[in-house]
């Protein structure tokens, strides 16, 4: 029997962390071979739990070294065609309670047991969460305000001395959106993390394996050992995935550490098979949360992300229904008025269709603008330079200054813009207009130093500073809405309809 050292890496997405060829301490692991209930797989610590060691318990039966009824037991799991990964069993061996999680991994079954760190069950009421929920579902307003909701309710059901619903961004930057802690902790409310700090592989795992739990970071991890430790046969080849025991990664255990934290418990928020955010617990002691209480915290899971499309839709749709409510009336307009370029170019409907702060027309050498504009020649200037890059299309943008520097000395009025042309003179368009919205970003520590290189480039480890480190967002604006998009679209297109059937009568009349 030969121990494996653990991993030793040297770039954070290509570590594999779902075979470090170890476990935490706080169980030990069993892999049955499916089938044949030849015990194949087993961490260094069995002794320790259950007074029988690895050489006596690799190349088994599992009815050579457990009492018949959990043998039973076991060998039922290592036979079923489909293992169900969320049905635990309690097995008593000596007067002492394991929990044991059982799922299938490649040709082997996993048994993890776990003693119930309080020494007894104890069942969680789930009747009582579910009613709660229901009423913080229902008292509650908006998304954010349901996230600090379950985020009480967890902290109040685990007990770790914080709690965070954390949300990623496009790039999979996480943001703290809510927080529950004890009184005397900083609050980490608003602060904003780089992706690099969760590796893509890592987020790929919590995606299949919705809840993982580190019992103490100053663990020393335990080897898996084999029956025959060879190339093709090692305590590596072992996939933990959807351990619960698994060993994490050194690096990862580095960063808490550098954080200060001495446990965690991390859930999975998912929406569309994607992950939308996580419920991040911290604990700045050991923890141990047993199996049931582990279930209720994922239940929460479940609660929020049962809620997150359904609320993110109903904001949305609030919304669209004042911009289609905005659209309906700048149309009206347009129909019944003769003079119809000057009648919307004054209307507030046009700026509301879009929820611009501007909105401007350019139409056979005339300009008409409406709310906040920059100067004329400015906005002549914008006109030419977009019906040039973009002739005979539409085009829109929350950066105006990424692909027209000149909006730079603009963004005042018009840092993002939703832009169409229009067929009728040279650089005849319509455009709205969105002010500058600076936003400063909190990161917790420099997002550029988030990982220590060496000189030849390497990533060494996670950053050490999670000081507060703001970044100023210039030239943006807030994001365009696709209903916004759509309502623009659409009057656009009867603007056009217009001038069209306007040109179509003079040259009748001139006939
Ligand atoms: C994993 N990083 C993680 C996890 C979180 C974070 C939540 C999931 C594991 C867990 O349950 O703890 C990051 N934790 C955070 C953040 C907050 C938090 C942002 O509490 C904010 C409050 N990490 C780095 C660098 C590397 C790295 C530079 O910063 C690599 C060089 C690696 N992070 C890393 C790895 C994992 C990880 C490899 C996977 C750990 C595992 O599951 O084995």
């Amino acid at each position: 029997i030969v121990n494996r050292d653990i991993v030793n890496l040297t770039n954070c997405e290509s570590e594999p962390i779902h075979i470090p060829g170890s476990i935490q301490p706080h169980g030990f692991l069993l892999g049955i071979q499916k089938g044949a209930s030849r015990i194949e797989f087993c961490s260094a610590n069995c002794a320790d739990f259950i007074g029988i060691g690895p050489d006596k318990i690799l190349g088994k039966h599992i009815s050579d070294i457990f009492p018949k009824e959990e043998a039973s037991h076991f060998a039922l799991y290592a036979s079923a065609e489909a293992i169900d990964s969320a049905k635990p069993f309690v097995f008593t061996l000596n007067g002492v309670s394991f929990n044991t999680t059982v799922h299938g991994s490649g040709h082997n079954v996993i048994l993890e047991l776990e003693p119930f760190p309080d020494g007894t069950l104890q069942l969680p009421n789930l009747y009582t969460q579910t009613r709660n929920f229901v009423s913080i579902m229902e008292k509650s307003s908006g998304l954010l305000d349901l996230c600090q909701e379950i985020a009480d309710e967890t902290r109040s059901i685990t007990g770790y001395d914080r709690v965070m619903i954390y949300r990623f961004d496009e790039q999979y930057n996480g943001e703290v959106i809510a927080e529950s802690r004890r009184e005397d902790l900083v609050s980490f409310a608003n602060q904003k993390y780089p992706h690099t700090d969760i590796p893509a592989q890592a987020r790929e795992l919590y995606i299949r394996n919705p809840l993982r739990m580190i019992a103490d970071i100053n663990y020393t991890p335990v080897p898996l050992l084999t029956i025959d430790d060879s190339a093709d046969k090692s305590n590596q080849s072992l996939d933990l995935s959807l351990s619960i025991l698994r060993s994490v990664s050194p690096m990862h255990i580095e960063y808490l550490k550098n954080m200060g934290v001495g446990a965690t418990l991390t859930i999975s928020l998912l929406q569309n098979q994607k992950l939308w955010g996580l419920i991040a617990c911290h604990h700045y002691a050991p923890k141990i949360l047993p199996h049931y209480t582990r279930l209720s915290a994922l239940l929460q899971g479940h609660f929020l992300t049962s809620q997150i499309a359904v609320r993110e839709v109903a904001e949305e749709y609030n919304i669209s229904e004042e911009v289609d409510k905005a659209l309906t009336e700048a149309l009206t307009l347009l129909h019944e008025t003769e003079n119809f370029m000057a009648a919307s170019h004054q209307s507030p409907w046009l700026l509301k269709l879009a929820n611009a702060t501007g909105a401007a027309i350019y139409h056979e050498g005339i300009l008409y603008t409406n709310g906040l504009v920059p100067s004329d020649a400015a906005l002549i200037e914008l006109f030419a330079f977009l019906s040039n890059a973009y002739p005979n299309q539409t085009f829109d943008t929350d950066n105006l200054a990424d692909v027209y520097p000149a909006a730079k000395d603009i963004s005042k009025y018009a840092a993002g813009v939703i832009y169409h042309s229009m067929v009728s003179g040279e650089n005849d368009g319509i455009l709205w207009l969105r002010q500058e919205k600076i936003e400063t970003i909190n990161w917790a520590g420099n997002p550029d130093k988030a990982v220590l290189q060496s000189e030849d480039g390497v990533r060494l480890s996670p950053r050490k500073s999670f000081e507060l480190w703001m970044e100023i967002v210039k030239d943006k604006s807030s994001p365009w809405r696709k209903s916004e998009i759509n309502a623009a679209s659409s009057f656009s297109y009867a603007l056009q309809k217009h001038i069209n059937y306007r040109l179509i009568r003079a040259q009748e009349d001139q006939n």
